[in-house]
C-alpha cells in the first residue's frame, strides 16, 4: 500500500443516526491521498455496520477499527492515529463523526500545512467572525469560552479553542512518541495533547514547540444535535485541567521557574 498523505481518524461512538455515508464517500472519491479511518468505539446501535458499509465501497482508501466495550474518545482516537501511523502516512489527524466540521475543510488544514513548512500541528478553531458560519448553542459557546481561557493558562499558551473535533498533524518520530501511551484525561484528551507536544524536545536550532502550532480559523463549524456530553463533564474536564496545569509546571523549564520566584520577590 503506497502511504497516504493523510489518515483521517474519525471516532465514532453510537453515531448510526448522525453518520453520512456518502459524505465520507464522496470525500475520498475526491481526495486521492487521504486514508479514513475509522473507529467504532464499542457501540450498540448498528454503527459498526454502517463503517463496515462504507470500508465495502471504497476499501482501498478506508480502514475500520473496533473496540468493545467503549473505550472513550481519547482511545479511538488514538488506535486510529496508530493505525495511520503504521501505514506511514504523512499528516495524521481527526474530525468528529457528527461532521460539525465540514470535511471539505481538510482541504484547508492541508493548504496550511503545504504552504508554513514550519507548522507542524493544526488546530480548528471555531470563531464566530463576520463571513465565517459557525453555529453553535449559546451555552455551549460561553461555557466553551470559559474553559478555553482556563486551558490557555493551564497551558500558558495563547490558545482560543482546544476542544473542535478537528485536528491535523505532521507524522514523524517525535510526533508519534504523543500517542505511545493512553491519555489520562477522558474529556480533554486534546488539551493533554497539546501539552505532550509542548514537552516535546527540541533540537538545536529548532523553532519551539509552541511556535509550530497554528489555529486554522475554520470557515464552517456546525452544532450537530445528540452531542454526547452532559453538564457535569465540564466539572470532570475542570479536575483533569487541574492535572494538565499540574504536570506542566511540574516540567516547566528550570530558568522559567526561577523567573517565576523572581519576579515574586
Ligand atoms: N462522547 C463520546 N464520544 C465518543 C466516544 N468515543 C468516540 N466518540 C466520538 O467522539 C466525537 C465526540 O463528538 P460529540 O459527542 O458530538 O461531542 P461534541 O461535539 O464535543 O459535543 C464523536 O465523533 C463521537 O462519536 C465516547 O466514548 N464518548
Ligand atoms: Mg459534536
Amino acid at each position: 500500500m503506497t502511504p497516504p498523505e493523510l489518515a483521517l481518524v474519525v471516532p465514532c461512538y453510537n453515531e448510526a443516526a448522525r453518520l453520512d455515508p456518502e459524505a465520507f464517500l464522496l470525500f475520498v472519491a475526491t481526495h486521492q491521498g487521504v486514508q479514513l479511518v475509522l473507529v467504532d468505539d464499542g457501540s450498540s446501535d448498528g454503527t459498526w455496520e454502517i463503517l463496515e458499509r462504507i470500508r465495502a465501497a471504497a476499501p482501498e482508501a478506508v480502514t475500520t477499527l473496533r473496540h468493545s466495550p467503549n473505550r472513550g474518545k481519547a482511545e479511538a482516537v488514538r488506535a486510529g492515529i496508530l493505525a495511520g501511523l503504521a501505514q506511514r502516512a504523512a499528516l495524521v489527524g481527526f474530525f468528529d463523526a457528527d461532521l460539525a466540521t465540514p470535511l471539505g475543510v481538510v482541504d484547508d488544514f492541508l493548504a496550511v500545512l503545504r504552504d508554513r513548512p514550519a507548522v507542524e500541528f493544526v488546530l480548528g478553531s471555531r470563531v464566530k467572525l463576520m463571513g465565517r458560519d459557525i453555529r453553535r448553542k449559546a451555552t455551549r459557546h460561553y461555557f466553551g469560552r470559559v474553559f478555553a481561557t482556563a486551558v490557555s493558562h493551564a497551558l500558558d499558551l495563547p490558545v482560543y479553542d482546544t476542544q473542535c473535533g478537528a485536528k491535523i498533524l505532521r507524522a514523524n518520530p517525535a510526533t508519534a512518541t504523543l500517542f505511545d501511551t493512553p491519555f489520562r484525561s477522558a474529556w480533554i484528551f486534546d488539551v493533554e495533547l497539546i501539552g505532550r507536544y509542548l514537552q516535546l524536545p527540541v533540537g538545536p536550532g529548532e523553532p519551539a514547540r509552541r511556535d509550530r502550532l497554528y489555529e486554522l480559523v475554520l470557515p464552517a463549524w456546525h452544532d450537530r444535535p445528540g452531542s454526547k456530553l452532559r453538564w457535569y463533564d465540564f466539572a470532570r474536564a475542570a479536575v483533569e485541567l487541574g492535572y494538565i496545569w499540574r504536570e506542566r509546571v511540574a516540567h516547566r523549564p528550570p530558568d522559567r521557574r526561577g523567573l517565576a520566584q523572581e519576579s515574586r520577590r
